[in-house]
């Protein structure tokens, strides 16, 4: 019923006592028509049947936005479409490679591994790495590095101190890697973004009962080391505190490097150029920030 039909009715009859409620919530910011049909319904039956649905649809939505690759927008789609079960996607819904790699490891992906597993595909990937460069440096970032007992996924940042030798490594690195077995499936072959190349895959240790596990690697210059280092290593919630930070100060911190900000006059006209500022190491950045260092342990939020 629209919020007309409710009007009728309750101008016509029983609940002439929730009238004068109608304008009323309508009259509250934020609250517009239908959420005033909503709370109309809930006066009136004590009951919001929308929400019959939703409860019906929510563990299916997470099931299928529990596959790699899908997002809650897939998995709305996938349930209008009728499909109720991880077998309906896998035999009737249309995948993109990604969420068909999503699929296949739907169990591995959804457990996370001891970071005793996390240190060998590190140690992997830095020897594969070795093999083809002496002197890069391969570092576990994310929650391996924040020390956490269990990681979701290995983010392996790779660099060299030498700022050349990491350039036409990216494609080798993963050929070798692809050769050994040890990488499974590619769900993002190369992801660019400036001077950084980024690679999102699978991987699984040799041996017997090893899962497959989520494995990124990230190859950056070491002019941006410092940084991209502070920002695989995370949390997510404690680079938006740093850049927020970072902006109050009049500068922009991201993967790449603390800068001056850049200053914009009437029009929107470049009043001052945003530069970077020397970020050797991480520290320097908490120097540049005005804050005491905080070890990774420490960067939880
Ligand atoms: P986990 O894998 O054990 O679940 O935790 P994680 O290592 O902290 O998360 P991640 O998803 O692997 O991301 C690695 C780092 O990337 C994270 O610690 C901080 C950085 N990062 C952001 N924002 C975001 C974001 O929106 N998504 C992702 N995936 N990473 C982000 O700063
Ligand atoms: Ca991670
Ligand atoms: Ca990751």
């Amino acid at each position: 019923p629209n919020f007309q039909s409710y009007k009728t009715r309750l101008q016509k009859g029983k609940h002439r006592n929730i009238l004068p409620l109608l304008p009323n919530a309508c009259n509250i910011p934020g609250i517009g028509k239908r959420m005033a049909e909503k709370i109309l319904e809930i006066l009136e039956s004590g009951h919001l049947r929308k929400l019959d649905h939703i409860s019906e649809s929510v563990p299916v939505l997470e099931l299928f936005s529990n596959i790699w690759g899908a997002g809650v927008k897939t998995a709305q789609m996938w349930y209008q479409q009728g499909f109720r079960t991880l077998d309906d996607i896998r035999t009737k819904a249309s995948l993109t490679s990604q969420q068909a790699v999503g699929l296949k490891h739907y169990e591995d992906f959804l457990e996370r591994m001891p970071r005793e597993e996390a240190a060998e595909i590190e140690q992997t990937v830095r020897q594969a790495a070795l093999a083809l460069k002496p002197g890069l440096v391969c570092v576990a970032c994310g929650s391996y590095r924040r020390g956490k007992a269990t990681c979701g996924d290995v983010d392996v940042l790779v660099t060299h101190p030498d700022g050349q030798s990491h350039r036409g490594l990216f494609s080798k690195l993963l050929d070798s890697l692809h050769e050994s077995g040890f990488l499974t499936d590619d769900l993002v072959s190369q992801e660019d973004n400036g001077d950084q190349k980024k690679y999102l895959g699978v991987c699984r240790l040799p041996g017997p009962a090893r899962r497959h596990r989520r494995l990124d690697i990230i190859v950056v210059p070491y002019s941006e080391f410092a940084c991209a280092l502070l920002y695989f290593t995370g949390s997510a919630h404690f680079n938006r505190s740093m850049r927020a930070l970072a902006k109050t100060k009049g500068m922009s911190l991201s993967e790449h490097a603390l800068s001056m900000a850049v200053v914009r006059g009437p029009g929107g006209v470049k009043v001052a150029s945003g530069h970077a500022l020397p970020t050797p190491t991480e520290r320097d950045v908490f120097i540049q920030l005005g804050l005491p260092y905080r070890e990774p342990s420490e960067r939880d939020w």
